[in-house]
């Protein structure tokens, strides 16, 4: 348990990608926090090198909270406002490396750098040198001392066994508590030993909400297990589960995530794409065909393993191109505006964060699968929902352990609280209920928004 953690049952992350402090802060006022999200995690906060690319923020250059998407107070002012809305915030922290530019320049704050050299921060000792490949840049995940010690894309790795950094670094995460941040993502945690974060973080001043990136590969040394009770794992066998089952191989075997040898359901954060895998290929993207985005982000929001993040971000051609509108999110009603996608906002994932909210730690109930593309299943008697992943009709009855009743379908219905636009089902007395879902597409009910108001 972390402190803060039992605030309401609302689990969801909202992942802001590149969203500036001002947008989000506002953001959660209007939307984030009235849909149910329990989450909002904001880029990193620190001091990065300059240019126009997204991923300059993943290089920092001092622990100055002042970047791109804004300074010091306005990071504070989003942490106030998204609280005063029931939103904790997360913050995306770099405890592996600094920056990876050969020579050197300003930071966004001012801050003049070399490689190796931070003034008044870090010097050349304090960063490894691995001397096991060429350039120390890190090509074999099979030896652990090359993934921990050499370089990640020529990034100057921190000497995290060293007492100097590991005191930098978990001053570094104490300045983000202090402004009141509820929880971190540990970027590249698994280049950084388990027990140099277990020594960092111990530091901390109180227990933060943690998730730790720790990309699985079958035959990689450093294994995502080893980072379980340091904090949730990003358990990316998920991404690949999903993007596999709904684009060939069938989402009836999405039953029974756990036992498959993953990182336990209590343990793992879970997500259809991050900011990564939306552009590597890693998982399924916005761009994806017939709808497979979004129902297995419904599918993600639905099913009980693990600690779900829904990705908000922006249209993109380009790998590197940063954020639209100079980094101002803005969004239309139910969808996105000026580049932004506003993914949080859709109808069928705001409305899932409301079913997935409702549903709690209920089991699941009523699994049904029809051929290997088309799944129905219920949370206790409180949730239900069908998933036609198939490019065929999927009509018929469905059983469930529902109350008799009207439901709203929150796939397609507007999420104004306490009210249903259309359309509405009629579960009967024996729990079942009659329908004629489309291809590629869902239905989603549950007891917190019963009935038609219209
Ligand atoms: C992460 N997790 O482990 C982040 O999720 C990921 O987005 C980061 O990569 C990476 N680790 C380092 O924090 C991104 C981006 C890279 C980019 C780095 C550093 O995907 O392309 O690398 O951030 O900004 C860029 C250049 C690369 C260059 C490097 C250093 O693309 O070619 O390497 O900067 O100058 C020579
Ligand atoms: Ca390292």
């Amino acid at each position: 348990p972390f402190e803060g953690e039992g605030i309401g049952d609302k689990d969801v992350i909202v992942q802001m990608f590149q969203w500036s402090w001002d947008s989000i802060a506002s953001e959660c006022t209007n939307f984030l926090g009235p849909a149910g999200y329990g989450y909002v995690q904001a880029s990193p906060a620190q001091e990065h090198v300059q240019g126009p690319q997204w991923w300059t923020d993943y290089q920092p250059v001092s622990y100055q909270i002042s970047s791109k998407r804004g300074s010091r107070s306005q990071y504070q002012a989003m942490v106030q406002t998204c609280h005063a809305a029931g939103v904790l915030v997360i913050a995306d922290t770099i405890l592996n490396h600094m920056s990876g530019q050969d020579n050197g320049g300003t930071g966004v704050a001012g801050t003049q750098f070399q490689h190796y050299e931070y003034p008044g921060l870090y010097s050349n000792s304090d960063f490894h040198h691995c001397g096991l490949e060429p350039g120390d840049e890190i090509v074999d995940y099979t030896k652990r001392a090359e993934v921990q010690t050499c370089e990640l894309v020529n990034l100057a790795d921190l000497a995290t066994e060293t007492e100097h950094v590991r005191a930098a670094l978990a001053a570094y995460g104490n300045d983000l508590l202090s402004l009141g941040v509820d929880g971190l993502r540990l970027d590249a945690a698994k280049h950084v030993a388990a027990a140099d974060l277990i020594n960092i973080t111990s530091r901390f001043i109180r227990k933060p909400y943690m998730t730790q990136e720790v990309i699985w590969g079958q035959s990689d040394a450093v294994q995502p297990g080893e980072y379980v009770g340091i904090g949730n794992v990003q358990e990316f066998r998920y991404t690949t589960a999903l993007k596999e089952a709904f684009s060939m191989t069938g989402i009836a075997n999405l039953k029974g995530l756990e036992g498959r040898g993953w990182i336990a359901s209590n343990d793992a954060n879970v997500f259809v794409a991050n900011h990564d895998t939306e552009r590597n290929g890693g998982g399924l993207n916005y761009k994806a065909a017939s709808n497979m985005y979004i129902l297995a982000t419904i599918f993600s929001l639905a099913y009980p393993y693990g600690r779900p993040s829904v990705l908000s971000g922006y249209d993109f051609q380009n790998i590197d191109v940063g954020s639209p509108n100079n980094g101002a999110g803005t969004c239309s009603n139910n969808g996105g505006a000026a580049g932004w996608l506003c993914q949080h906002r859709w109808t069928a994932f705001a409305g899932m964060v409301g079913w997935r909210n409702k549903a709690g730690k209920a089991p699941v109930t009523n699994w049904f699968a029809s051929g290997s593309q088309q799944i129905a299943f219920g949370r206790g008697s409180v949730a239900f929902i069908v998933i036609n992943n198939a490019d065929a009709h999927w009509s018929g009855k469905f059983n469930t352990s529902l109350p008799a009743g009207t439901y709203c379908d929150v796939i397609h219905g507007t999420i104004t609280p306490g009210r249903c636009d259309q359309p509405v089902y009629t579960i009967a007395k024996d729990g079942s209920f009659e329908a004629d879902i489309k291809p590629r597409d869902a239905l989603a009910l549950h007891t917190g928004i019963i009935g038609s108001s219209r």
